[in-house]
């Protein structure tokens, strides 16, 4: 297991020198100022690389070993006339990064949005910040903000009087609020931040895109890139939808067991891989995560690991939980994984190891008062990482003993 921690670029108020700290031995980074759509040149990679790599005798080097994400443009999504561009600018920034040696890539392929929530102050009993999505604020907005063209037909009559009555107890910096949480965008998110109008709009060109059709452009999409991936020993690592499920009718299709086994089904190659995103999956009471870490462990290139409290009045809505404390067995998960590396050891294959992440953190102690990418404030990760690897730990030496 190489663990793994994300960084944003030298924007981020947690820095390389704070990383090292963590004993975290790989980044995790994407060059987030260029444009979706456009490569990204090897001049360009080298000088982030130079960044992370920067080496000084005495300190303990750090490797930029995951890209998350390359963004996928819209157009692909949408297979519009002319996406072909699009397509060889991925594969291009592909082969540079696999030129600069960084060779597992994670992406999606989420319409308009990537990953949502609708409060980013959760107060828990302990005090601390979590994430929260809660479904009902999430309909207050489609319904009565976003006002999105027959979002009724997406909710029952009760949803609707829930959703309005939300609505009408919010103030209204407390809507703005809602509103930049769900369309101005999280860290790392792989879409356009986007105003109210410019997002109808966008909503509005998947009108007549189901869930067939964009899985047929996904597929598409991955049988130009996959052929390269392979050639060049790069691992693919698509993370799911988070929420995993159609949000604002547009169509998802990353979200289930299902899902990947029509994924990999539809196109095996090796280089054709997962990430396996703990607690987005487990947004969703029907997905078993020790079971799909063992069902797919073979193209499981990199873990994020977190986890998620569903509410059990209205399942889609949870809160991110501390990393071994949620409704997800994250012990089994983690002994899933290493008996995968050890099968992939077995099998004398030379890449076996999955690099794993502290995905989120909830936002504690002295980053209370700071100003922190949301999920990602240093201190909360860092009790996540510290937490699982305990866990890998301990089962990496009971497994030792029973060699
Ligand atoms: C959130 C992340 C997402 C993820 C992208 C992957 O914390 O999991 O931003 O990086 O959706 O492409």
């Amino acid at each position: 297991m190489r663990e793994s921690w994300r960084w944003f670029g030298p924007s981020d108020p947690v820095t390389i020198d704070d990383i090292r700290q963590t004993g975290a031995t790989d980044i995790v980074s994407a060059l987030q100022g260029i444009p979706t759509g456009e490569p990204w040149s090897i001049e360009a990679i080298e000088k982030h690389q130079a960044l992370i790599e920067r080496f000084e005798t005495n300190l303990t080097p750090l490797t930029w070993s995951v890209v998350e994400s390359i963004p996928v443009h819209e157009d692909i999504k949408l297979a519009r006339a002319g996406h072909e561009q699009y397509v060889d600018s991925w594969i291009a920034s592909m082969e540079n990064l696999a030129h600069c040696g960084i060779k597992t890539i994670c992406y999606n392929f989420m319409p308009v949005i990537d990953w949502t929530r609708t409060d980013l102050k959760f107060k828990l009993p302990s005090g601390a910040f979590a994430l929260r999505f809660d479904q009902r604020k999430f309909a207050a907005f489609d319904l009565f903000i976003l006002q999105r063209v027959n979002a009724e037909i997406d909710y029952s009559k009760e949803e609707i009087a829930e959703a309005k009555q939300v609505f009408e107890q919010m103030s209204e910096a407390e809507r703005q609020q809602l509103t930049n949480n769900i369309i101005a965008g999280l860290p790392g998110k792989m879409t356009e931040a986007y105003g109210i109008d410019d997002f109808r709009a966008m909503l509005a060109c998947y009108k007549d895109i189901t869930p067939a059709i964009l899985r047929d452009n996904l597929f598409s999409f991955l049988s130009k890139i996959l052929p390269r991936a392979e050639a060049l020993g790069v691992k693919l690592a698509i993370h799911p939808d988070d929420p995993p499920r159609d949000m604002f009718g547009l169509p998802r299709v990353i979200c289930t067991a299902d899902d990947l086994e029509l994924l990999f089904g539809a196109l095996p190659s090796p280089s054709n891989g997962m990430t396996l995103c703990v607690g987005t999956y487990g947004s969703r009471p029907d997905n078993n995560l020790p079971a799909m870490a063992r069902q797919f462990g073979s193209r499981i290139h990199f873990s994020h690991l977190r986890g998620v409290c569903l509410d059990p009045k209205e399942p889609r809505s949870f809160y991110e939980a501390s990393h071994l404390d949620s409704d997800i067995n994250m012990v089994q998960v983690i002994k899933e994984l290493l008996d995968e590396e050890k099968r992939r050891q077995h099998d004398g294959l030379t890449n076996s190891h999955i690099y794993i992440r502290p995905d989120h953190g909830h936002q504690m102690m002295d980053d209370m008062g700071k100003t922190v990418n949301p999920g990602y404030s240093a201190i909360g990760r860092l009790k996540g990482l510290a937490e699982v690897r305990g866990v890998i730990r301990a089962l990496s030496a009971q497994n030792m003993e029973a060699l």
